[in-house]
C-alpha cells in the first residue's frame, strides 16, 4: 500500500485569537494543512502561517461551504489521498483525527462523519441540541440519509469523495447538500463518534438557531420548486 497524504482543511473566519492554537494542535498528527480565510477583518491569514499552515485568503467573503471547496481544491492539487475538514473556533479534537481517517484509509469507506450524539462527553447546550435533532429528522425526510449527526462539520474524504462531491452552497447549507451528495452518488459513508467542545468563545461566535430555521426553510423551498 502506498503512502496515504492526508491534508486538513479548515475555514476560517475571523478566528485570529484560535486558528494559532488549532493549527498548533494538528500539527503534530498531520503535517499538510491548508487554512482558507474567508476575507476576514482580522488578522486570520498571518496568525494560521505563523502557526505553520499554508493559507490562502478569499478576496471578498463567500462563507463555510465556499471556503471548504477553495481548500479542498488546493488539497486536490497538492496530492491529497484524504482530506479532512476541521474547524477553526477550537471545537474539534485533533486526538480524534485518526478515528475519523481510518475507515477511509481501510478502505471501508469513501466519507467518514463526525457524531457527537454517539460520544458521551459532548456538552451541547439544550437548544442546541434540539435543532440539531431537526436537522436530523429534516435530512432523514428530505434526503433519505439517517444519521445522528447531520451538522458536524469534522469529516474526512476519500481522494474520490472530495472529487466527486460537488458543493454549491457557499454558506452553512453546505452541510446537508454534502448529505445529499453521498446519497446522489452511493457514496459509502459511516459516522463516528467524535467531541464537540462548546466554549464561551464558540457560542459567541457560532451559528444562532434562527439561522439554522432560516436555512432548514430554504431548503424545503427549493425541494418543493425544483
Ligand atoms: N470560510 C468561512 N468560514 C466560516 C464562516 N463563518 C464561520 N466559519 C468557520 O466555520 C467553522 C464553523 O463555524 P461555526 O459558526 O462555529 O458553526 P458550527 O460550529 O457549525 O456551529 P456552532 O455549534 O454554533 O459552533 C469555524 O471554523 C468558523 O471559523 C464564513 O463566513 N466563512
Ligand atoms: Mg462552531
Amino acid at each position: 500500500m502506498h503512502p496515504h497524504t492526508t491534508w486538513i482543511v479548515i475555514a476560517a473566519y475571523n478566528e485570529e485569537t484560535m486558528i494559532g492554537s488549532v493549527v498548533a494542535s494538528v500539527l503534530p498528527i498531520v503535517a499538510h494543512i491548508v487554512v482558507v480565510d474567508d476575507h476576514s477583518r482580522d488578522n486570520t491569514l498571518v496568525a494560521a502561517r505563523a502557526a505553520g499552515a499554508h493559507a490562502i485568503r478569499h478576496p471578498i467573503n463567500l462563507g463555510q461551504g465556499a471556503a471548504l471547496r477553495t481548500g479542498m481544491d488546493y488539497a486536490l492539487a497538492h496530492g491529497a489521498d484524504v482530506i479532512v475538514h476541521f474547524d477553526a473556533d477550537g471545537q474539534h479534537n485533533s486526538a480524534e483525527i485518526e478515528y475519523v481517517v481510518r475507515p477511509i484509509l481501510e478502505g471501508g469507506a469513501d466519507i467518514v462523519l463526525g457524531s457527537r450524539f454517539l460520544k458521551e462527553g459532548s456538552n451541547v447546550p439544550a437548544l442546541r441540541r434540539a435543532v440539531l435533532q431537526g436537522g436530523i429528522l429534516f435530512t432523514w425526510l428530505l434526503s433519505g440519509v439517517k444519521l445522528t449527526d447531520t451538522h458536524n462539520g469534522f469529516r474526512a474524504l476519500s481522494r474520490h469523495a472530495a472529487q466527486t462531491i460537488r458543493i454549491h452552497q457557499n454558506r452553512m447549507a453546505h452541510a446537508s447538500e454534502i448529505i445529499d451528495e453521498i446519497a446522489r452518488h452511493g457514496l459509502r459513508y459511516t459516522e463516528v463518534p467524535v467531541t464537540i467542545t462548546y466554549s464561551d468563545y464558540s457560542m459567541a461566535r457560532g451559528q444562532s438557531s434562527l439561522n439554522a430555521a432560516r436555512i432548514a426553510g430554504q431548503m424545503l423551498w427549493s425541494k418543493l420548486t425544483s
